[in-house]
This record gives C-alpha cells, sequence and structure tokens, in this order.
C-alpha cells in the first residue's frame, strides 16, 4: 500500500471512528429526551436568518412557491423543512436524484429499499426537489432565468421554514480554460461576458448591477477536502465566466451561428485566460449575486468536461462523463459530514472527520 492511500485509510477509520461517536452521542440525546419528556423543556422560537428580503413576502398569505408546487397553506414549513442545513442545486433532474441517493448514505441515513425518494416539486413539472434529512437538492435548469427562479422560491422556502444559516452550493459541469477534463473547479469569483463580478438584473427598464460574491473559506474548505493521490483528479480555486449562451456567448465555433474567426475565438480565449478566468458556465454569476443579497454562504463546484482551447464539442463518452459529474459531488458530500459530525464532537473528544472516502455516486 503507497504511502498516501495508507494515511487515505487512517483518515476513513478516524471518520468511521468520529461517524460512530457521533451515532451514540445522538442515541444517548434520544434516550435522554425519552427518559426527561418533552415538556420540560422550553421551545426556542428561531427566526429565519435570511436577509434583505422582500418586505411583500409577509403580506402572502399563503405564499404559494409556484414553480416548486408549495405553498405555506399546505406545508407546515418549520415543520417540515425547518431541518435544512444545505440546499444544493445542479443542472438536471436525475443528477439530483442520483445525488440525493448519494448524500443519503453519506450522512448515514437508511431508507428501505423498497421505497424511492420522492420529488417534491413533481407535480409542478420543472424542476426537482429531494429532501434528504438536513439536505435540500434541486435541479435548476440551465442559464441564470432558470437558476434565478428556483433560488427565489428556495429562499423563500427556507425563510418560511425558518432555517438556520442553511449553506448553498451548486454544482455542474464547465468547459475548462487550459483545464485538463476531469478536472474539479470551484469558483473565486463569478464574472458576466463582459468580464465584471455583477449578475445584471433589468428592473423595470433600469440595469441593476448585483454583486457576485461568494464565500472564500466555503471555497477553501471544499478543495482541502480532496485528495489528488487517491482521488485521482484535482481541484483547483479560480475565476468563472458565467455566459448566457452555450454557442456564441462562450466563442464556440459549432453553434448555428457564428461570426468570428476560429483565430478570433482563441484570442479571446486567451485573453480570458490572462484575467484569470478557469472555466466557463451559465449559472454562476445569478447563483452568487442572488445568494448573497440574502446573506447566504454559498459556492459554486463545477467539473471541467472539456478543455475550450482543445475544442468546443463534448465528446467524452457518456460512462466518462458519469465518473466526472460525480467529482463536485464526493467533495460535496465529505464537507457535509465534516459539518455534520465534527458538531456532534465536544472538545475532550479527538475528532478528525475531514478524510474523504472512495464512494462515490452510482446511477
Ligand atoms: C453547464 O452545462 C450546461 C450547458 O450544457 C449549463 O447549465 C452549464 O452551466
Amino acid at each position: 500500500m503507497s504511502g498516501a492511500c495508507g494515511s487515505q485509510l487512517a483518515k476513513d477509520v478516524n471518520e468511521l471512528k468520529a461517524m460512530v461517536k457521533a451515532q451514540n452521542k445522538r442515541i444517548d440525546k434520544l434516550i435522554k429526551h425519552i427518559n426527561e419528556g418533552c415538556e420540560a423543556k422550553e421551545e426556542v422560537q428561531l427566526e429565519s436568518t435570511m436577509t434583505g428580503l422582500n418586505p411583500y413576502i409577509e403580506c402572502l398569505n399563503p405564499d404559494i412557491l409556484y414553480h416548486l408546487n408549495l405553498s405555506t397553506d399546505t406545508t407546515d414549513f418549520p415543520k417540515v423543512f425547518g431541518d435544512v442545513r444545505f440546499v444544493c442545486l445542479g443542472g438536471t433532474p436525475s443528477r439530483m436524484h442520483k445525488f440525493a441517493n448519494f448524500i443519503m448514505k453519506e450522512i448515514g441515513l437508511k431508507m428501505n429499499s423498497s421505497v424511492q425518494l420522492k420529488d417534491l416539486a413533481e407535480d409542478a413539472h420543472r424542476y426537482a426537489l429531494y429532501k434528504v434529512g438536513p439536505v435540500l437538492c434541486a435541479s435548476h435548469g440551465i442559464g441564470g432565468p432558470s437558476i434565478s427562479i428556483v433560488l427565489h422560491e428556495l429562499i423563500k422556502l427556507v425563510h418560511h421554514a425558518k432555517c438556520q444559516n442553511p449553506i448553498f452550493i451548486r454544482m455542474g459541469t464547465c468547459g475548462g480554460i487550459g483545464v485538463e477534463p476531469g478536472t474539479v473547479v470551484i469558483t473565486s469569483e463569478a464574472l458576466d461576458g463582459q468580464l465584471r463580478p455583477v449578475y445584471e438584473v433589468v428592473v423595470q427598464t433600469t440595469p441593476e448591477l448585483r454583486p457576485t460574491k461568494l464565500d472564500a473559506d466555503l471555497a477553501k474548505d471544499l478543495k482541502s477536502l480532496s485528495d489528488p493521490c487517491c482521488d485521482g483528479f484535482d481541484v483547483i480555486i479560480g475565476k468563472t465566466l458565467c455566459a448566457n449562451d452555450f454557442y456564441e456567448g462562450q466563442s464556440r465555433l459549432d453553434g448555428a451561428f457564428c461570426d468570428y474567426t476560429s483565430a478570433k475565438k482563441m484570442e479571446f480565449l486567451s485573453r480570458i485566460s490572462h484575467a484569470g478566468v478557469v472555466n466557463m458556465e451559465m449559472e454562476s454569476s445569478a447563483f452568487a449575486a442572488i445568494t448573497s443579497q440574502a446573506g447566504i454562504k454559498a459556492a459554486v463546484i463545477c467539473v471541467a468536461i472539456i478543455n475550450r482551447l482543445e475544442g468546443d464539442q463534448i465528446s467524452a463518452p457518456e460512462e466518462r462523463l458519469t465518473e466526472w459529474n460525480s467529482r463536485p459531488q464526493i467533495l460535496v458530500g465529505r464537507y457535509m459530514r465534516k459539518v455534520l459530525y465534527s458538531e456532534d464532537c465536544t472538545d475532550e473528544d479527538t475528532c478528525d472527520c475531514a478524510g474523504g472516502d472512495q464512494t462515490q455516486p452510482t446511477e
């Protein structure tokens, strides 16, 4: 066994120990709770931790989250969603279904094998929404307008539910700029098509520029959970260009229209690379601006499925794309375990919950 993988094994053992310790503590707490009864405890009234929200929300009775098929008059939000700690978003419903099942195992939850996770937003026919314990998993579609709608409704969801400082993470695919396909890229700064660190929203004909701030510590934490030797992939942090289009917006030569030359395309890619851009995708600006407006700690973590300096068309085989897609999910799973299990450690515990195992999301 190589030294690197030996230390990985030690990490895994430590993590397992921490997990067992945390589970035992939970069982002790439950037994205590059963013995003492619930009456003795005074209910703490929690408030929403969202900031800067629309004041009209409080007048909405009910508030209908149309695209998620949820309403405050038919769902008791604090009861159903009050425990949500993480809101994870990804492009497609199937990817998020797979992620929801993966994360269930990762955080140690079990479901009867004959039961399927329920898509809570199924009847709205737009986005998928799964709840796995403290984790909400939602699909967001393609582009700023699509992710913006689901974010408005998810933020109102966690607000009505009075969730305490939920962390939002977008996981996705991207084109790398001088980056090896399969590399995981965590966004330091989301730039728009004009390389501005803003998301433009036109309100009543007036363009408003909203800052695209992401949490630098969260980005570093996610990166720190990777182990390039054992994982077999690299993780980098860098700037992301968020385009409003997949073809001309990302200077591709393979769209239905193209008014520039191949040389101009390469000049553009080289220019953005010199400006520190390491990848391109289509949702980071809206995601960063909207989450930061609500005071939410957030990160964008994508896997590069092509190096745009080498081509435009995505030609990797399906199995490879599937494996690449799982990479951001693996790191997010480790992060959740770290947050959830290290919280259960007290000072006298020696916890190393940060390790990573080789578990992968499966189909
Ligand atoms: C990456 O992939 C999608 C386009 O194919 C888009 O959602 C994005 O950002």
